[in-house]
């Protein structure tokens, strides 16, 4: 690090709803976790003055500024926290990483493979120096998913067969809610796909540790057109009634696909903001020779099993509460049985980050784990344009 005192300065650009979860990561850390630096909510940098100074002071940053040049170039800023719309991330990450300052960028990486390349190969070049980069799937640090992977790494599933995965929303079913940047390809790259399917995607590759090979999808826009936005273009913006104007949707509201993993196994995935009265549902299901894990977002803090070596008449579905302090993350919150929810896995994933910037480790998922990703994001629309063609994924280091 470059600080004294073990201090970690951190320097966040966007203060949406991402920027909101990770300041309440940044803030609770130190708080709940004893680690080797000290996080410093140094400066918050946002578009409009008014807003950012909001947020600012309501989210607990001590400066702010509506430069993320200026930001980047500070001298008391150690790390760069990237939680703006995709369009914007290539750029910042960049320019963070050629300042010599740690990155979080959030997930997807990017809006374009070739953006993720060079973001990957910036990272690699700034690894040299010791400048770290970790890229913001915060599904990994659900303790339960956690453990999943922990699991699966020990050999309980045995040979894995199939992975079933599903992240599904509804915030858009209504024809008239307003065309906001998320459904706007310019801004977020794509929609359904690489904001709620990425996930799905890091995660299974996580938890299997396993690469997926080859994708057919397809993939819809189901609302070609919608009204625009009055002023926010956030998940809660509403419609300016007084202006009637509309949009293109230039972004897929589902993408569903079927998959091989390197290992051998078949996986299925759906990511779909249409999905009635599914509001925020993750469900991911791991079927292998030796058992079956299922994960539920909906209910975060337990695991499903199911044990095939267990004695045949004693076999069935297990559940396990991952709530005790011998669970990943766990020791540090509350006594045994209590629960956790969505905002802990960001503040799991800065504890990794600052203990990773401090001693000097490389955190995961690494800008080349987001590369991946990002390749099997563009091998599904690339399949999909093709009517579902059958469409290889490479591997991001080759
Ligand atoms: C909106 O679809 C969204 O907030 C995503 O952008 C997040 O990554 C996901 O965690 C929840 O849904």
């Amino acid at each position: 690090m470059s600080t004294t005192d073990r201090e970690l300065r951190v320097g966040m650009v966007g203060y949406a709803f991402m920027g909101a979860a990770h300041s309440q990561a940044w803030r609770t850390v130190n708080r709940v976790y004893d680690l080797p630096a000290r996080v410093r909510m140094a400066a918050i940098c946002g578009r409009d003055a008014g807003k950012v100074a909001d947020a600012a002071d309501r989210l607990g940053w001590e400066t702010y500024t509506t430069d993320w040049r200026e930001l980047i170039a500070r001298d008391d800023i150690d790390l760069v926290d990237v939680c703006t719309p995709g369009d914007s991330h290539a750029e910042i990450t960049l320019a963070a990483l050629a300042a010599g300052k740690h990155v979080l960028c959030e997930k997807p990486l990017a809006n374009s493979v070739t953006e993720a390349r060079a973001m990957t190969a910036a990272a690699a070049t700034a690894q040299a120096a010791g400048i770290r980069s970790m890229c913001g799937f915060n599904y990994r640090r659900v303790p339960a998913v956690t453990m999943m992977q922990q699991m699966v790494a020990a050999g309980r599933l045995g040979t894995i067969r199939h992975v079933r995965a599903v992240y599904l929303q509804d915030w858009i079913v209504d024809p008239q809610f307003p065309l906001v940047w998320r459904l706007q390809k310019d801004k977020a790259g794509s929609g359904a796909l690489g904001d709620i399917g990425a996930h799905i995607i890091d995660l299974t590759q996580f938890v299997t540790g396993q690469r997926i090979s080859g994708v057919s999808a397809v993939t819809e826009t189901f609302v070609k057109e919608r009204p625009l936005p009055a002023g926010s273009s956030g998940l809660a913006a509403t419609v300016d009634g007084s202006a009637p104007a509309t949009g293109q949707v230039t972004v897929d509201d589902a993408a569903v696909f079927l998959a091989r993993l390197d290992g051998g196994g078949l996986a299925t995935y759906e990511a779909s903001r249409f999905a009635t009265g599914r509001k925020n549902a993750l469900r991911v299901e791991i079927n292998g020779s030796l058992g079956t894990l299922v994960f539920d977002l909906e209910r975060l803090n337990e695991l499903e099993f199911y044990d095939a070596t267990r004695p045949a008449a004693e076999q069935g579905f297990s559940r396990i509460l991952v709530t005790e302090g011998d669970h990943p993350y766990m020791s540090a919150w509350w006594p045994p049985g209590h629960i956790i929810g969505y905002e802990h896995s960001f503040t799991h994933q800065m504890r990794d980050l600052v203990e990773a910037v401090a001693t000097g480790a490389d955190p995961a998922p690494s800008f080349a784990d987001a590369l991946q990703v990002q390749l099997v994001l563009d091998a599904v629309e690339r399949s999909a344009r093709l009517g579902s063609a059958w469409t290889e994924v490479e591997p991001a280091l080759a």
